[in-house]
């Protein structure tokens, strides 16, 4: 895959308001929020989507969804709610080519989605 502006955040490169950080994944603060509380998790190893995923990844894949409880809670949504979206590809809206999923919260979201 091509280099991300998530990869240079993961890398300290470029700076971002990080929330949470291990081994396999990273939690930051989305510069675009869409609710009050809006953050993205991260795998530390650069797949480009849900689709990059394979048989190897599927411990990652849970880590990332701990690391989206955990975060979740230290902030506080774990009472009212929260939202978790991993957009894919052009028509689930993905712009940045490094998976990553969105966590919400903060008000009541509406559904369907646009
Ligand atoms: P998506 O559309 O699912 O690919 O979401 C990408 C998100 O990434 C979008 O909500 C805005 C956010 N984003 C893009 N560039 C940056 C950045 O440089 N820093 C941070 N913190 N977020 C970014």
């Amino acid at each position: 895959m091509s280099e991300t502006i998530f990869g240079k955040i993961i890398r300290r490169e470029i700076p971002a308001d990080i929330l949470y950080e291990d081994d396999h994944a990273m939690a930051f603060r989305d510069a675009s929020p869409q609710a009050p509380t809006h953050f993205l998790v991260v795998p530390k190893r650069p797949l480009t989507n849900l689709l990059d995923a394979g048989p190897d990844d599927t411990l990652l894949l849970g880590q990332l969804l701990q690391a989206v409880v955990h975060t979740a809670r230290t902030l506080g949504l774990a009472e009212d709610g929260f939202r978790v979206v991993i957009n894919v590809g052009a028509d689930g809206g993905q712009t940045v080519d490094h998976l990553h999923v969105h966590v919400l919260g903060g008000r009541h979201l509406t559904w369907p989605p646009g």
